[in-house]
C-alpha cells in the first residue's frame, strides 16, 4: 500500500504532493514502483498535528481518488471521517482506512455497513494531539488485540460483515518507541482475530530513534524520516514473512522488493527444497502482502 499524503504537514513528505496534480503523479509513480493499492490522505495525524476541516479534506482528496481510480488503481482513502469516507467511495475509493478504527466518528460503522466496502480498522487511542498521552498498557499486545476486537463486535453490531475488515496496530499511535516492537514480533496475536492485518511502520519514529546515531549523525540523534527507508523494507518482509496481509509504505519499490523476498522465502519452506516450485516472484499464492491484495479489492478481505 503507497502511501499519498495529500497534506502540507505530514511528518515525512507533508507539502510534496499537495496539489492534485502532484498527488496524482505520485501515486502513478508509486504504482510503477510496485505498490498495489494507494492510500490517499488529506489529514496528518503526526503527533500534535491540528486538525482540518470536513470540507478542506474532502477538497484534498477528492480529486485525486477520482482521478486515481480512474487510472484503474485499487485506491483507500486515509480518513476517521464517516462522510468524507462515503464521498471517497462514491468518488471510487474501494477501501476506507480510518486510523481511529471507527471511534472518531460514530457514523462510520455504519458507513462500512451500508457501503458494504474494505476496511481497516487501526488501533486508536485518541486524536494527535492526546494520543501521546494515552500509553498505558498492561500488556500492549493484549492491549491492542482486545481493542481491536471490541472495534470488530461495533462493526458487525452495525451491520458490517467481519469479511470487509483489515485490522492494523497502529505502530506509533498512542505508542512510544519500544512499545512498536512486541506488536510487530506478534503479529500472530492480531492474525488469532481471524482478519488480514495491515502494518504501518514506514518511517516512524521508533526507527529514527532505533537507528539514532547511526547514518553519520550525531549520537542519541534519531535519524531524519527519509533516512528510515531500509528499515522500514527491512520491516516490511519480516512482516510479510509473519503473514501480514500488506505493509503501508511512502516508498514503495524497496518494500515490494522485500515482500517478494518474503513471499519467495516462506514458499521455498512450505514447499520443501524443490526450488523449480518457486513460481515468478509476486504469483505465489502463499499468504504475503501482495498475494491478499486482490481479494480486498473485492472487497471480501483475505484470510
Ligand atoms: N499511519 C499513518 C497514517 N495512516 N493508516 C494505517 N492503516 N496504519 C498506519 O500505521 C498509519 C495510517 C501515519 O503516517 P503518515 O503521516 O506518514 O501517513
Amino acid at each position: 500500500m503507497g502511501v499519498v499524503n495529500i497534506t502540507p504537514d505530514s511528518f515525512s513528505d507533508g507539502g510534496e504532493w499537495f496539489e492534485p496534480d502532484a498527488g496524482v503523479r505520485h501515486g502513478l509513480d508509486l504504482l510503477a514502483d510496485g505498490a498495489d493499492l494507494l492510500d490517499v490522505g488529506g489529514e496528518s495525524t503526526r503527533p500534535g498535528a491540528a486538525r482540518v476541516d470536513e470540507d478542506e479534506e474532502l477538497r484534498r482528496v477528492l480529486p485525486v481518488i477520482s482521478r486515481l481510480a480512474a487510472h484503474g488503481a485499487v485506491v483507500s482513502v486515509d480518513t476517521t471521517r464517516a462522510n468524507v469516507a462515503r464521498r471517497a467511495v462514491e468518488a471510487g475509493a474501494r477501501i476506507v482506512n480510518d486510523v481511529s478504527g471507527g471511534l472518531a466518528d460514530p457514523r462510520m460503522v455504519h458507513v462500512v455497513a451500508e457501503t458494504g466496502v474494505a476496511y481497516v480498522a487501526m488501533h486508536w487511542r485518541g486524536h494527535a494531539d492526546v494520543m501521546d498521552a494515552r500509553q498505558d498498557y498492561a500488556d500492549v499486545v493484549t492491549d491492542v488485540r482486545d481493542e481491536l476486537a471490541a472495534r470488530m463486535d461495533a462493526l458487525v453490531a452495525a451491520g458490517a460483515d467481519p469479511g470487509q475488515v483489515v485490522l492494523d496496530p497502529g505502530l506509533g499511535f498512542a505508542k512510544a518507541g519500544t512499545l512498536n516492537w512486541p506488536l510487530l514480533t506478534h503479529l500472530d496475536a492480531l492474525e488469532t482475530l481471524g482478519r488480514p492485518v495491515l502494518v504501518g511502520a514506514s518511517r516512524k519514529r521508533f526507527l529514527g530513534h532505533l537507528l539514532a546515531g547511526t547514518h553519520g549523525g550525531p549520537a542519541g540523534e534519531p535519524v531524519p524520516p527519509l533516512a528510515r527507508d531500509d528499515a522500514t523494507a527491512a520491516i516490511s518482509a519480516l512482516s510479510a514473512a509473519a503473514g501480514a496481509w500488506g505493509v503501508r509504505v511512502h516508498a514503495a519499490r524497496a518494500s515490494a522488493d522485500a515482500v517478494r523476498v518474503a513471499d519467495a522465502w516462506t514458499t521455498a519452506g512450505a514447499d520443501g527444497e524443490d526450488a523449480d516450485e518457486l513460481g515468478a516472484p509476486g504469483t505465489s499464492s502463499t499468504t504475503s502482502a501482495r498475494g491478499g491484495s486482490s481479494a480486498l479489492a473485492d472487497g471480501k478481505g483475505s484470510s
